[in-house]
């Protein structure tokens, strides 16, 4: 009665660690469709790690009301001019926002509305970002190391990825004379 314990999942300082943590590795074969030069990714570098994702689920997906945490780290580097970068995705119960926020490296945010209008947020650490329902979102890394953010959505926000796998954002991340620029 009236005890204090432990929290069994906990977030120390670049890493979520506990039981109920879930990770996932995506290759940069599992993601090579998003790159439009993907044909320069060799069958060495497709087993390479792109990104992972450790995320706790506390609720069963779907259940409204509840929230959903994840840590991803997003390598460094260039499939051609492009920089790496997560899938991206809609969400599948369309009016669901969520939170992303820099922790470590340079990235870029890259939203995009149902109409196919871009805009790009700088990502450092500590800068926070929010994305409002109906608005696709994906991050590269334009840094030289890893890019990690953290992401809090609901729980019955579910995932929406064919509408990127078919048609893509409407403009690419690359660098540019070194710099980058959405195309
Ligand atoms: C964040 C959240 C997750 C998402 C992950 C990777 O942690 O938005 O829901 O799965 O980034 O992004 P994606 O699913 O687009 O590859
Ligand atoms: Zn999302």
């Amino acid at each position: 009665m009236n005890q204090i314990i432990m929290p069994e999942n906990i977030f120390i300082g670049k890493n979520l660690v506990g039981n109920e943590i879930e990770h996932i590795t995506r290759t940069l074969g599992d993601i090579r469709s998003i790159f439009e030069q993907n044909d320069r990714i060799t069958a060495q570098q497709a087993d390479q790690t792109a990104y992972k994702v450790s995320s706790y689920l506390p609720e069963k997906e779907g259940t409204p009301g509840g929230l959903y945490f994840g840590i991803t780290r997003l390598c460094a580097g260039l499939v051609g001019d492009e920089y790496f970068m997560t899938k991206g995705h809609f969400h599948a119960n369309t009016d669901t926002a969520e939170f992303y926020w820099g922790i470590e490296g340079e990235g870029v945010l890259i939203l995009m509305d149902e109409q196919g209008n871009i805009k790009g947020e700088r990502m450092f650490p500590g800068s926070l970002h929010y994305i409002p329902g109906r608005i696709a979102h994906r991050v590269a890394n334009v840094s030289d190391s890893t890019l990690s953010f953290g992401a809090c959505w609901p729980s019955n926000a579910g995932h929406n990825y064919d509408i990127i796998e078919q048609n893509g954002f409407t403009a690419r991340l690359k660098k540019m004379n070194g710099k980058p620029q959405l195309i």
